[in-house]
């Protein structure tokens, strides 16, 4: 799971201690050699002459990376805005992070970066976000942080310089997936009886599956569980749920075929205030985020039977395509947070960082597979933990 993102991330972290060894080993013109009392990089990491991160290097990449992207033609600023291919050399700017301030810091062991030295590894980290489905804005945003992060700091070079640019890259990333933390079992415990719980998002991501998991594991916890029946439109849908309902052991509400989901939905927060169950969860039909009428039906979900929390599901493999999904719905009914399915499939790991950044909602959950029991909450650390094997 997350192997690519994984993987990619780890390049960089490389690119930087190779940065940062060729830094402090001062090429011409810079700061001077390491003086005898500042031990460099640790002996675990050979001085080969490791070749610099040219950023020419990146422009072929710029373009196998500009055709692999779907979502280059929504983003067309992405790459001239690149320093690939510099027609004129940059300026110097002999501002905070200039040669003397090079030198003092290296008479301490530490190393000061400046944006000409990140802009190869910044440039290649970009790139991999995006290849691993991290929506641009997304990836910029990162980078961002990143470069304000390590640009013009004294680092030490006396621990592994690598730590410095992945301390920079996980606190990106966990201030995208912390915003707004949502507990989701603190606040079904917590919250006044029916807490209703309506599902969302484009057709078979896993809404219903997702619902049955849910449901079990909120049976687990010796909640009274009720699931309505809210996908009226697509034809054998209730029977679907319905077989989940009966395998569970839980009380479903259904209408016929075609009638309004909000009446359904209604009709089994009334059945469960009259029969004390602590939790209503709502299927809703799969729709595409571009059909208006489809997404005015959410609205009107929203406004009759006003849930308590609007989870919007969609897979952990979806590319960028999923982030435009999560803007439109998002924007149509405001999302509570996401659980994001076929986590168990390939995926790279970046759904879930640009969909937490567009949505401003946490992923609460991860499907893992197609059995009740695959539903596991997530959690930043250990998204993290995986990311970045610590
Ligand atoms: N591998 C895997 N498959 C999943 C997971 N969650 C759902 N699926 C499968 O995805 C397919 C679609 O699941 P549904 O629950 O029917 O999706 P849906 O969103 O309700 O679909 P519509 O009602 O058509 O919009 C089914 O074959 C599920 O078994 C998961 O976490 N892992
Ligand atoms: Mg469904």
């Amino acid at each position: 799971m997350f192997e690519k993102l994984k993987e990619k991330l780890n390049d960089f972290k490389k690119a930087i201690d190779e940065k940062v060894k060729t830094v402090s080993g001062a090429g011409p013109g810079e700061a001077g050699a390491l003086p005898e009392t500042a031990q460099p990089a640790p002996a675990s990491q050979p001085q080969e002459a490791a070749p610099e991160q040219q950023p020419p290097a990146a422009a072929t990449q710029q373009s196998a990376a500009t055709q692999q992207q779907p979502g280059a033609t929504q983003q067309p600023a992405a790459a001239p805005q690149h320093p690939a291919a510099p027609a004129t050399p940059p300026e110097r700017k002999p501002e905070k992070t200039g040669v003397l301030n090079r030198a003092l810091a290296l008479t301490r062991g530490e190393v000061v970066l400046t944006e000409k030295d990140l802009e190869g590894p910044l440039w290649e980290l970009e790139m991999a976000l995006l290849e691993s489905d991290v929506a641009l804005p997304v990836a910029e945003s990162i980078i961002a942080t990143i470069k304000a992060d390590l640009t013009g700091q004294h680092k030490k070079l006396l621990h592994s310089t690598g730590d410095v640019a992945q301390d920079a890259l996980v606190d990106a990333i966990s201030k995208i997936l912390n915003v707004n933390t949502l507990d989701f079992d603190e606040y079904v415990r917590n919250h006044a009886r029916p807490v209703v719980i309506s599902f969302i998002g484009v057709n078979g991501t896993g809404k219903t599956t997702t619902i049955a998991k849910l449901a079990e594991r909120l049976k687990e916890q010796k909640y009274g569980v009720v699931i309505a029946a809210g996908d009226t439109f697509r034809a054998g849908a209730i029977e679907q749920l319905e077989r989940h309902a009966d395998r569970l052991g839980v009380k479903m509400i259904k209408h016929q075929q075609g009638a309004d989901p909000a009446a359904v939905i209604y009709d089994a927060v009334q059945y469960a205030k009259n029969n004390k169950k602590d939790v209503v969860l709502a299927d809703t039909a799969g729709r595409l985020h571009t059909n208006v009428n489809l997404m005015e039906q959410l609205k009107k979900i929203g406004r009759v039977v006003r849930p308590d929390l609007t989870i919007f599901v969609d897979e952990a493999i979806a590319g960028n395509d999923a982030v435009e999904r999560a803007r439109l719905f998002n924007d149509a009914v405001p999302v509570s947070g996401t659980i994001l399915t076929k986590a168990d499939a390939d995926a790279k790991g970046g759904a879930a960082i640009s969909i937490a950044h567009i949505t401003g909602k946490p992923i609460l959950f991860l499907g893992v597979g197609q059995e009740y029991k695959d539903l596991k909450k997530f959690e930043t650390q250990w998204f993290l933990d995986r990311l970045f094997e610590r």
